[in-house]
């Protein structure tokens, strides 16, 4: 069941908006989701790097704990704990406020929050809205918001929002590689940044650790129904016997979905005993906040995410169970 999405103001509804925020602002917060991927990130420190050229104080944060995979960035080593005022707060591809970790209160006490995003499933948090679910990555939204304030995009703005769409389209090979985000990339290119090199960033960097990792989640992969639904999960054993960290666990899902008979791919993560997180993916006709839905999750239609907040043995049983649900009646 889809829900009818809202309608978004256009970015030239808001546009004016924003540019007064901007001007009427010193200290700019950029502000990027709890367990940030390229996308939050790299839009956080390409529109702070934009903003610190036109002159403005930048304060760019990412909720504990801040993903060091992503150093490679360019403003990474900007970023804030928390920073002292603020005069506006721009968050970047996150739909809900629960997304924010510890930063929640700073986006909730906030008189001006820009919102800038692409997940169909926004709850329009902010005081002005600039949410594309057309989008293919916000780095995307980002970037449309750069050209139509004028301002200016710099080599290290054009790798942060390259590396976000990038990743967002994973590699520019999922369903939400348009000619849209294709001419962007080239646009992004021609900017100065460097597709090989950020691709061995993206895709070519992962630890000893991390391949072990994800040959113990692989190998303990499942396939139910006629391999329709594939899972596996990360426990807290597999990332003692590999000496790794759950943020290694990060390409494993891509893995599960590459499975030719694939409809619904799943990965429970044990964080705790009482919280696992669970990532899913899926092929037409399938929705993967379906799955998430009823654990207070969500996403976009082909990835999606959910915090069970109980033990493994529970959480795999009931999101396995909605699953499994889906895949028969449908
Ligand atoms: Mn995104």
């Amino acid at each position: 069941m889809t829900v009818a999405a809202p309608e978004w103001p256009r970015l030239e509804d808001v546009v004016g908006e924003i540019s007064r925020v901007i001007d009427e602002s010193d200290d700019i917060g950029c502000l990027a989701h709890k367990d940030a991927d390229a996308d939050s990130l790299g839009s956080a420190l390409g529109f702070a790097l934009s903003m610190r050229d036109s002159g403005k104080r930048v304060h760019p944060m990412a909720p504990a704990p801040v993903p060091r995979l992503l150093d490679y960035l360019p403003g990474y080593e900007m970023l804030e704990e928390s920073p002292a005022a603020l005069d506006s707060l721009f968050t970047f591809d996150c739909a809900t406020v629960s997304r924010f970790g510890e930063k929640r209160a700073l986006v909730e006490e906030s008189r001006n929050v820009v919102n800038v995003d692409h997940h169909v499933s926004s709850e329009g948090f902010g005081t002005v809205n600039l949410v594309d679910p057309i989008a293919s990555a916000t780095g995307q939204v980002v970037y449309a918001l750069l050209r139509a304030l004028d301002a200016p995009i710099t080599s290290d703005v054009a790798t942060n929002l390259y590396a976000a769409l990038f990743t967002d389209t994973g590699g520019f090979r999922h369903e939400n590689t348009t000619e849209a985000a294709l001419r962007l990339g080239a646009d992004l290119v021609q900017l100065g940044a460097d597709p090989g090199w950020i691709a061995l960033k993206s895709y070519k960097s992962r630890s000893v650790s991390r391949m072990r990792l994800e040959a113990l989640a692989v190998s303990a992969v499942h396939a139910e129904l006629e391999g329709r639904l594939i899972w596996s999960e990360i426990t807290q054993a597999m990332l003692s016997e590999v000496n790794a960290a759950m943020d290694e666990s990060e390409g494993v899902i891509d893995q599960l979905q590459s499975i030719d008979t694939m409809q619904l791919a799943i990965l429970l993560k044990e964080h705790g005993r009482e919280l696992t997180r669970v990532s899913v993916r899926s092929r037409d006709p399938y929705d993967a906040t379906d799955v998430c839905r009823p654990f207070g999750g969500g996403g976009h239609q082909r990835a999606a995410g959910a915090e069970v907040r109980e033990p493994l043995e529970v959480a795999r049983g009931r999101v396995l169970d909605v699953a499994r649900r889906i895949l028969t009646t449908r």
